[in-house]
């Protein structure tokens, strides 16, 4: 590729359509349809209906874990886990997250307190976390990262040590295993997401995991007010009902799980030869896990080596139609309304800062091929070695 021949530049786009990030798989259109039919022949759209019972049978089965709870998606999942386990006070989560993990806690009138993250692997910083817990700490919210694990066997151990609950955000970890130990089994509670970026889609949805029979009970009540079974004491309840049409997407979803990883895998391998020898970029391996659903295609791009800066390399892949994406930008402690309310980590948290400067998630999943793969590792290697020229073309 010579340098004119950058769409950044003018040229015409390397792919005519958006290739986005995330698993986005569609299973054949005749399954879809069967699926379908049932829910019209049964005439039950929602609420606990045979197809939510399946999918909640079947992964219990598959992960191997007591309670499954499928809610309408993992952001409603937290909030319904932070109620349910009665949290008072604080709860100390990575800074270096989704805006739902936050949140979930402010919907709960929970205080978050932001932990640094490892500069290798993006996950929570062990070795800073014994340090932040106080008297008023009632949690640890570990998030098990891009299909790795935050050391969830640590984590349980300093909880324990320290007298305060656990749950995880395992939004990205549906399927990953720590020493041989399915995610979902970790904890008081794990909360996975079916959205259709992810390995397992319901299109929307998600699932709250737990061996503990009395939290379970608690969340089938929070999640409906009504419909729920054994009805137990509970201040507040919502409305996180998964309906029919996500679990048919689910149950197809849940099937075909082990080819789509396996197909994941083969474009993480692609992704890693393609790259190898790219000055600037490294890949970042799913770190903790013996087993990884490779649900994330993550890579730092470090500007000194490869000539440009992240942000750069971002606009030229766009001009491409490559939808890279910067998942986590800003930290949450620089997001409203944490950066006003909690000014005290706006500088304490520089492995969270340096992260979010540099990470960029580029496409896996079903929408991608090898081809497409090897392609976009050109661009980024044209990219590297026209970097003085790009950089000056576009007045850096
Ligand atoms: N905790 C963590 C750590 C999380 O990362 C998340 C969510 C949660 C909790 C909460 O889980 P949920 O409540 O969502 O179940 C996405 C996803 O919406 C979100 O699920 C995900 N994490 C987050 C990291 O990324 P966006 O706004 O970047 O995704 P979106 O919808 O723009 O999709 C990405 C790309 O895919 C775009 O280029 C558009 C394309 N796309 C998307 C959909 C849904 C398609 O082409 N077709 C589609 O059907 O947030």
């Amino acid at each position: 590729m010579n340098l004119p021949s950058f769409a950044l530049l003018g040229a015409a786009p390397a792919f005519e359509r958006p290739i986005p990030v995330g698993q986005l798989y569609f299973p054949a259109w005749d399954r879809y349809e069967a699926a379908f039919r049932g829910i019209f022949e049964r005439q039950y759209y929602t609420n606990q209906g045979p197809l939510a019972i399946e999918l909640e049978s079947r992964l219990q089965a598959f992960l191997g874990v007591r309670h499954v709870i499928c809610v309408s998606n993992a952001t409603i999942g937290l909030m319904m886990v932070a109620e349910a386990m009665q949290l008072r006070g604080k709860v100390i989560l990575p800074a270096f997250t989704f805006a739902a993990s936050a949140q979930s806690l402010s919907w709960t009138g929970l205080e978050p307190v932001f932990c640094d993250v490892d500069k290798h692997t993006g996950q929570i910083a062990l070795d800073q976390l014994a340090g932040l817990i106080d008297d008023d700490t009632s949690a640890i919210m570990g998030v098990n990262l891009w299909g790795g694990a935050c050391d969830p066997l640590a984590l349980e151990a300093l909880a324990r040590e320290h007298n305060v609950q656990l749950y995880f955000d395992s939004a990205h970890a549906f399927g990953c295993e720590v020493q041989g130990r399915k995610i979902g089994n970790f904890g008081q509670a794990e909360v996975l997401s079916f959205h259709a970026t992810k390995v397992l889609s319901a299109g929307e949805g998600g699932c709250i995991c737990t061996s503990d029979d009395q939290l379970a009970a608690r969340l089938r009540n929070i999640r409906s007010s009504y419909g729920a079974g054994h009805a137990v004491p509970v201040v507040k309840t919502s409305n996180g009902r998964m309906s029919e049409a996500q679990a048919a997407i689910a149950l197809m979803s849940l099937e075909d799980f082990p080819a789509n990883q396996a197909n994941n895998q083969q474009q993480y391998e692609a992704y890693a030869s393609g790259l190898r020898n790219v000055p600037g970029v490294s890949l970042t391996v799913p770190a903790g896990v013996s087993f990884s659903n490779y649900q994330y295609l993550v890579c730092n791009i470090d500007p000194a080596a490869f000539g440009l800066p992240r942000d750069m390399v971002m606009d030229l892949l766009k001009a491409e139609n490559v939808l890279a994406r910067r998942y986590f930008y800003p930290g949450i402690h620089r997001c409203t309304p944490y950066v006003d309310d909690f000014p005290q980590y706006q500088d304490v948290l520089p492995q969270t800062d340096a992260l979010c400067t540099s990470v960029m998630q580029l496409p896996i999943g079903a929408l991608l091929t090898l081809d497409d793969i090897a392609r976009i590792c050109q661009i980024l290697a044209h990219a590297q070695q026209h970097a003085d020229a790009i950089a000056q073309a576009m007045q850096v």
